[in-house]
């Protein structure tokens, strides 16, 4: 059986103030000692994380963070980690250890606005009227006595509330083209490509075609013409964006074009943001620094697009000094004030939330964010096409004709 891609999974977070019992109760959930307990403030260091089939919910990741209390200079690092685990946080568990409430503790987490459960860990330590107090003033929460009596049923009220999020995971293609048409999906299998497979984006869309009952047809550069022609009329082409160049030109101006990156950049939300956020690459000054956001540490796939060719095509396209920074995975820099523009790669490896989060934060410090695609899309002249398709006018214009 394949299994789901982390990105595709709901991500749970454990939050709490230190000695809580937040690893005791990940332990619990994930049913291995992948975190260590230890009654040694600040024992979790770095965030853990494993993926696991929460029933009858379905597939998750559970993070165990390591505290949101520590005053130390290293506590301020771990709380700096933890915080970044919010962004990525679709619900959360805040933890409280029930003998000893801290309630403004719990109101600034509140602030955060994070969708959580409430739980109270050591629930059998207290006294029948604190216990009955707390019961009456936070009537969501969840007891838990120990890992043997508390761990089904924390585990089925976790699932409860994650059945009720809202599916935002809508289709890539089937609010943009009606049932019936053609779709050609252009795939280079070049050194970069890994062997014998196809990547997640490809696989992705190829699905979505078929689960909107449209013509799906992939080829590679070369065949694409051929492939073309082979069709009384052809809807969509979407290619891989580092073949965008070639692609723009093989496609005649009647048959819209996309790339899979864009696509993806869609479906997980904020798309008008970076649309906007690429109409600035014609400002760019000398001395500019870009913010170049890579979703993964690979080896070959995709390095060479952040790392060589969208910076030379950059400074090619506007002829200016241009500097980058690069941060992979799911690191992101403290402070955006001296970047003039960030570019987020498609993000195939990061969830949903995390991607929504960060273009927020961005479009909050002012900064103009863009991908990957649309960037190449732009450098290689066919980001009016696509940006003409995204907006909903393609339609009207085959239509028309
Ligand atoms: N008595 C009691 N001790 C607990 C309970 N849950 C956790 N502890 C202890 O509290 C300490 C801190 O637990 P840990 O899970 O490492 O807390 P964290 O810092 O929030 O991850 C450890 O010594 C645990 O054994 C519980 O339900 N009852
Ligand atoms: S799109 Fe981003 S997350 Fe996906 S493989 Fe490329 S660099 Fe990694
Ligand atoms: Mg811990």
């Amino acid at each position: 059986m394949e299994k789901t891609p982390n990105s595709m999974r709901r991500h749970v977070a454990i939050f709490g103030k230190t000695n809580a019992g937040k690893s005791t109760i990940f332990n619990a959930l994930t049913g291995q000692q992948n975190a260590i307990v230890s009654p040694q403030a600040g024992t979790t260091t770095d965030p853990v994380q494993k993926a696991m089939e929460l029933i009858p919910f379905g597939p998750i990741v559970m993070i165990d963070t390591a505290g949101l209390s520590d005053e130390t200079a290293l506590g301020q690092s771990r709380m700096q980690k933890t915080k970044n685990i919010m962004r990525r946080a679709d619900f959360a568990l805040y933890i409280v250890d029930a003998t000893d409430y801290d309630s403004a503790a719990y109101e600034e987490f509140c602030q955060q606005k994070l969708l959580h459960l409430l739980v109270f860990n050591k629930w059998g330590l207290l006294d029948e009227k604190t216990a009955f107090s707390l019961k009456e003033s936070y009537s969501n929460s969840v007891p838990f006595i120990d890992e043997t009596s508390s761990t089904d049923a924390l585990r089925e009220k976790l699932a409860e509330e994650l059945a009720k999020l809202s599916s935002e995971r809508s289709t890539f293609l089937g609010d943009l083209l009606p049932k019936g048409s053609v779709v050609i999906l252009v795939m280079p299998v070049d050194s970069e490509a890994p062997k014998g497979r196809l990547i997640l984006p490809q696989v992705q869309i190829l699905r979505d075609c078929l689960d909107n009952n449209m013509i799906a047809a992939c080829c590679q550069v070369e065949e694409l013409a051929e492939t073309i022609r082979r069709f009384d009329k052809v809807d969509l082409v979407v290619t891989d964006s580092q073949a965008f160049a070639a692609v723009n030109q093989i496609t005649p101006p009647t048959i819209a074009l996309t790339s899979f990156s864009i696509l993806v950049a869609r479906q997980k939300g904020s798309i008008s943001e970076l649309v906007y956020g690429s109409s600035t690459i014609e400002n760019l000054k000398d001395g500019d620094r870009i913010l170049m956001l890579e979703g993964c540490t690979h080896n070959s796939t995709h390095e060479d697009i952040g790392r060589v060719k969208i910076p030379n095509l950059l400074r090619k396209k506007t002829g200016k000094k241009l500097d980058f920074d690069y941060f992979s995975g799911y690191q992101f820099p403290d402070s955006l004030d001296n970047y003039a523009l960030a570019i987020q790669c498609g993000g195939c490896m990061l969830n949903e939330t995390e991607i929504k989060s960060r273009i927020r934060h961005m479009n909050e410090a002012g900064l103009p964010v863009t991908n990957y695609g649309m960037c190449l899309a732009i450098l290689s002249g066919a980001w009016n096409r696509c940006k003409n398709f995204l907006e909903g006018e393609w339609n009207e214009h085959s239509a028309n004709e």
